[in-house]
């Protein structure tokens, strides 16, 4: 049976410090998105004025979890029609509504995440210096939060034995802690390098067996000297093959259940060289997937 899409805008970017993500999925489906997943289902999101106000110093809590409910929203309602999700971001945070929809979905036991990104977002409110909640989805997502963060019915919706970083090379110095804790899998940009990307997926592609994978792909991951358009620009990041690489052999299980892109801003991208890097990352994703 052939798979149906739903293309899923998450308009968000006050949950990072940086404005312009939230225009992601109009450039990407104006740069013909939708074309490369079939007849997608698009599900559009309207942009959100941020709020001004925010408590317990979690920056523009009020908005962010206005997108993260209605995401969550929108992707049950693409799950219950047998659509498989490609969330396409806005900032990180919009991994709580995404993992909230899953979560609920197929049950925190049964979902495992694959984090394709230079950082680990697993700052809980407690921890976080910044206050900015795209660094704070997954301690969320585990549970580990405050009941603000908490975006619909369930407080976990995923376990941390069942998460997988890949590419990670920002990590503030309580975040390992909170990893630790929660039993994840943390593996830097440095040991892909080092090891080569092979080894490094062959530690992760078996403890994907049984599960509902969840692909969270952040463009960040990738090294400035290939992709700039992006809230930070970190060195020593995964070279697109290596990404690709990691992207095709998570795809390759048959597992997963949905895809996330976050974090591409196009008002950083006027010549589009790293719109046309991604639609080519997106296309050898939709062509694995198809
Ligand atoms: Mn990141």
């Amino acid at each position: 049976m052939e798979r149906s899409f739903a293309l899923v805008e998450a308009a968000v970017s006050c949950g990072s410090p940086t404005r312009g993500s939230e225009g992601a999925f109009d450039a990407l489906v104006e740069a013909g998105l939708p074309s490369l997943f079939g007849d997608a289902a698009l599900m559009p999101m309207e942009k959100p004025t941020p709020c001004q106000t925010w408590p317990a110093g979690l920056r523009h809590l009020g908005t962010v979890m206005e997108v993260c409910r209605r995401l969550r929203r929108n992707v049950l309602d693409a799950l219950g029609r047998g659509e498989y999700p490609v969330v396409i971001g806005g900032d990180h945070s919009c991994a709580m509504g995404t993992l909230a929809a899953l979560g609920e979905f197929y049950g925190a036991e049964n979902l495992a995440v694959v984090y394709v990104d230079a950082h680990t977002d697993i700052n809980t409110d407690q921890t976080s210096e910044s206050g900015c909640i795209h660094g704070m989805d997954l301690a969320a997502a585990c549970g580990l939060c405050c009941d603000e963060l908490t975006v619909g019915k369930n407080k976990v919706n995923l376990l941390g034995k069942n998460l997988h970083f890949i590419g990670v090379r920002s990590v503030d110095p309580p975040e390992y802690g909170v990893v630790e804790q929660a039993g994840a899998h943390l593996h830097t940009a440095r040991e892909v390098q080092g090891r080569g990307v092979e080894a490094v997926l062959a530690e992760i592609l078996p403890a994907l067996e049984g599960k509902h994978v969840h692909i969270s792909f952040d463009v960040d991951v990738l090294d400035p000297a290939e992709f700039t358009a992006t809230g930070y620009n970190i060195p020593e990041g995964l070279t697109i093959p290596e990404a690709e690489r990691v992207l095709l052999a998570v795809l390759d299980t048959g597992r997963t259940c949905s895809f996330e892109c976050v974090e591409y801003n196009p008002t950083m991208d006027r010549s589009k060289k790293d719109l046309n890097t991604l639609m080519g990352i997106l296309r050898t994703v939709s062509e694995k997937l198809k």
